[in-house]
């Protein structure tokens, strides 16, 4: 199955080990391994970059922003445009590619692709869109506008679990507004990252412009902390973990760079005791359980209202009861592996902790006896001051809480150090309005009657507090990949000054005749 697959998608070379990143053919670093989630087995082999190799890359970057930055906006959206056309023509195997490679089930590896499809479309009407103001001036004969311009060459730093759609979320807007840009993917999906790249290099190149998409394959010890610290670029956008987004936002805040992150999510679910039941199990159970519970947006804390709270219990543990793990390429699959034996890890070691805080596993937590890393999604009942509720473990666990009175379940939501997600399930007026009101959810996303996860492109994307405050994807979040500058026009013939200031300068006459 996968050697026709990788053949289609150009990874051919890869198991052999020769496929390098940004097709220098040696990028000189250690080799890396992908691993299949489901099996445990490797994929492929990726050769990681050097610094050298990473310098090659920038230079290659800068050199090619210095002319593709000149280029009108709509003429750039449609090498977008032309993207988004590839993509649509590899959507099955690049799905497959990403189930193979994270375990995500392949209506979600399909799901991503569609969302890679969805930014190309949404980046080409953008193209003509990047708008400016027109500002009144105080002065007489004076016009004032505010334009964008392109950055410059920028880093992006994605994630395992959303190794396409966040590449895209970034890449797509960061090339209409005219910056190139160097992509570090997580080491645990590469071949993904190169399947990607070959796509948008191949067509950046008929375009005339091969330098737009630069890849770096490298962890991010050496390569993430490089671009971090290289102040030729200045903006570093990475998704990941609140601890990786710290030590990013510290090495760039030092250069006085430019940071949009995208990090941890501890996102609770509220069911009021009007909440339409049916509609809040099958809300709760995609968040809490699609994508093996690994995504930033998962649900991992519910807030029950406590007339529903053992009804709600009760039908939630009988959804959990029904769902169907395993190969995630497999029609009916619901539930993939988790990504690594550490990650399994992680999961039993906080259940272990909620137990010992007084929690009480009600559902799932075991480990699967089979190959590859999967385990049952669990169910836990606990109580909000558990220090274990309070940490995001990224794994399907789903801590379930009760409240007597609204305002108790938001306190008890805002509590954490992260605000990515939130959503309430009610069918009251007066509580979907307090929920998204200034007293309301503290978090970057907040839905009605929806999960936590599963946004749509069109919004802006992220969330605030020790989720980093980034905002990618939909609305304006593009303006951060640009530089704003205010422009103050005199088309007059005198030279007042604002605020009323007066500063007459009379001019000595130059002597006549020297
Ligand atoms: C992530 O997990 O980093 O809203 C992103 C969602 C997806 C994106 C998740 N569209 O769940």
């Amino acid at each position: 199955m996968t050697e026709d697959l990788f053949r289609r998608l150009g990874l051919a070379e890869v198991n052999s080990g020769v496929c390098a990143a940004s097709w220098i053919e040696d990028p000189g670093g250690r080799e890396l391994a992908s691993i299949n989630p489901a099996t445990g087995e490797p994929l492929g082999r990726v050769v990681m970059v050097t610094a050298k190799s990473y310098d090659r890359i920038v230079d290659r970057a800068i050199e090619t922003f210095a002319t593709w930055r000149t280029v009108p906006p709509p003429v750039r959206g449609e090498l977008v445009r032309r993207i988004g056309l590839a993509l649509r023509e590899h959507k099955a195997d690049l799905g497959l590619l990403i189930t193979l490679e994270t375990g995500k089930i392949r209506s979600e590896g399909e799901g991503e692709v569609q969302e890679m499809i969805d930014m190309c479309d949404f980046s080409v009407g953008l193209s003509r869109q990047l708008h400016g103001l027109t500002i009144a001036s105080e002065r007489p004969r004076h016009r004032m506008i505010e334009q964008w311009h392109p950055l410059g060459p920028i880093g992006i730093i994605t994630a395992f679990n959303f190794p396409a759609a966040v590449w895209a979320w970034n890449a797509m807007i960061a090339a209409v507004c005219g910056d190139t840009l160097i992509w570090k993917p997580s080491p645990l999906a590469p071949l993904t990252a190169i399947a990607i790249q070959r796509i948008a290099s191949r067509v950046a190149a008929e375009e005339g412009y091969p330098g737009v998409f630069n890849l770096c394959v490298g962890d991010a010890e050496e390569t993430g902390e490089r671009m971090a610290r290289d102040d030729r670029l200045p903006l570093i956008s990475a998704t990941g973990s609140c601890r990786m987004g710290r030590r990013v936002a510290e090495m760039v805040g030092k250069r006085l760079g430019r940071t949009l992150l995208e990090l941890g999510g501890n996102n609770a679910i509220i069911i009021t005791s009007s909440a339409d039941i049916e509609m809040a199990v099958r809300g709760t159970v995609f968040a809490a359980v699609g994508t093996a519970g690994q995504r930033c947006t998962t649900a991992r804390r519910l807030i029950v209202h406590e007339s529903l709270h053992d009804v709600f219990l009760e039908r939630l543990i009988g959804a959990y009861g029904s769902l169907s793990i395993g190969d995630p390429w497999k029609n009916g699959v619901l539930v993939g592996p988790l990504i690594h034996e550490a990650a399994l890890n992680q999961m039993l070691a906080a259940l272990e902790a909620a137990r010992a805080q007084g929690g009480v596993v009600v559902f799932g937590g075991r480990r699967l006896d089979r190959p590859g890393f999967f385990v049952e999604p669990a169910i836990v009942t606990a109580r909000p001051g558990m220090p274990i509720v309070a940490q995001e473990t990224f794994a399907p666990i789903l801590y379930v809480m009760k409240y007597v009175q609204l305002d108790e379940a938001i306190a008890i939501q805002n509590s954490v150090e992260q605000g990515l997600s939130s959503a309430v399930f009610t069918r009251d007026l007066r509580e979907a309005e307090r929920f998204l009101s200034p007293e309301g959810s503290d978090c970057g996303i907040a839905n009605v009657n929806i999960g936590t996860s599963g946004a749509e492109i069109g919004g802006a994307f992220g969330g605030e507090k020790a989720t980093g405050g980034g905002r990618e994807a939909g609305s304006d979040a593009w303006k951060i990949y640009m530089r704003r500058q205010t422009c103050t026009i005199n088309y007059g013939s005198e030279i007042p000054l604002a605020q009323s200031v007066k500063f007459d300068v009379v001019p000595r006459q130059p002597p006549i005749g020297g």
